[in-house]
């Protein structure tokens, strides 16, 4: 994917918050964002971290947060730190899309994430009858929730690495806007210059 994962870089730093239901995909997504290899999960009890070195100038530290029901409480301790959101949803699971949609609804509604980008990643496309991108967007009323911010939904496969390339360029482009606008930020700033 034209990616690499680092532990030492001298890139600028931001934070990536990577969110939604539990089976939805997430740290299959992470690994696959830092190599090209499937790999076996289980479910993520507490938060898997990673680094990405994204090649324009800064690193995205991912943030994995456990999605299971007692993690999800914990979401709002994560969120006040993030320059993005990725939150991911199992685009197979037309049953689970609406409790998706609730906890992403509550999402938004927390000050701390207040007009900061968010890609949803409609994740699984690779399995029969997944929903397709501007179909997660009807559902998950991204026009209605996300509209003090940028968005984007990205149709993806994290066994396969499908659409992760794009969805990375994109937040990327999301986060230097964001850094931009909030126009506070010293590390933005420097972003901003390179
Ligand atoms: P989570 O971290 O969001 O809880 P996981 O989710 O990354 O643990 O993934 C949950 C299950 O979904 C895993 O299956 C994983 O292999 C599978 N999965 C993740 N992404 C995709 C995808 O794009 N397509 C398909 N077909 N499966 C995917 P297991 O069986 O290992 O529990
Ligand atoms: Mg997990």
């Amino acid at each position: 994917m034209g990616l690499q994962s680092t532990k030492h870089s001298k890139a600028k730093q931001v934070n990536i918050l990577m969110l939604g239901l539990d089976f939805a995909g997430k740290s299959t997504l992470l690994y696959k964002f830092k190599c090209d290899d499937v790999f076996l999960t289980s479910p993520t009890i507490g938060f898997n971290v990673d680094m990405i070195e994204t090649g324009t100038g800064f690193t995205l530290t991912l943030w994995d947060v456990g999605g299971q029901q007692k993690m999800r409480q914990a979401w709002c301790n994560f969120l006040e730190n993030a320059d993005g959101l990725l939150y991911v949803v199992d685009s197979s699971d037309k049953r689970r899309l609406e409790e998706s949609k609730k906890e992403f609804e509550l999402i938004l509604k927390n000050e701390f994430i207040k007009s900061v980008p968010v890609i949803v990643l409609a994740n699984k496309q690779d399995l029969p009858g997944a929903l397709n991108a501007e179909e997660v967007t009807r559902r998950l009323k991204m026009k209605k929730y996300c509209s003090d911010r940028n968005w984007y939904v990205q149709p993806c496969c994290a066994v396969t690495g499908e659409g992760l390339s794009e969805a990375l360029q994109r937040l990327t482009t999301f986060v230097k806007q964001y850094g931009r606008s909030k126009g506070t930020s010293t590390i933005f700033k420097e972003i901003e210059a390179l």
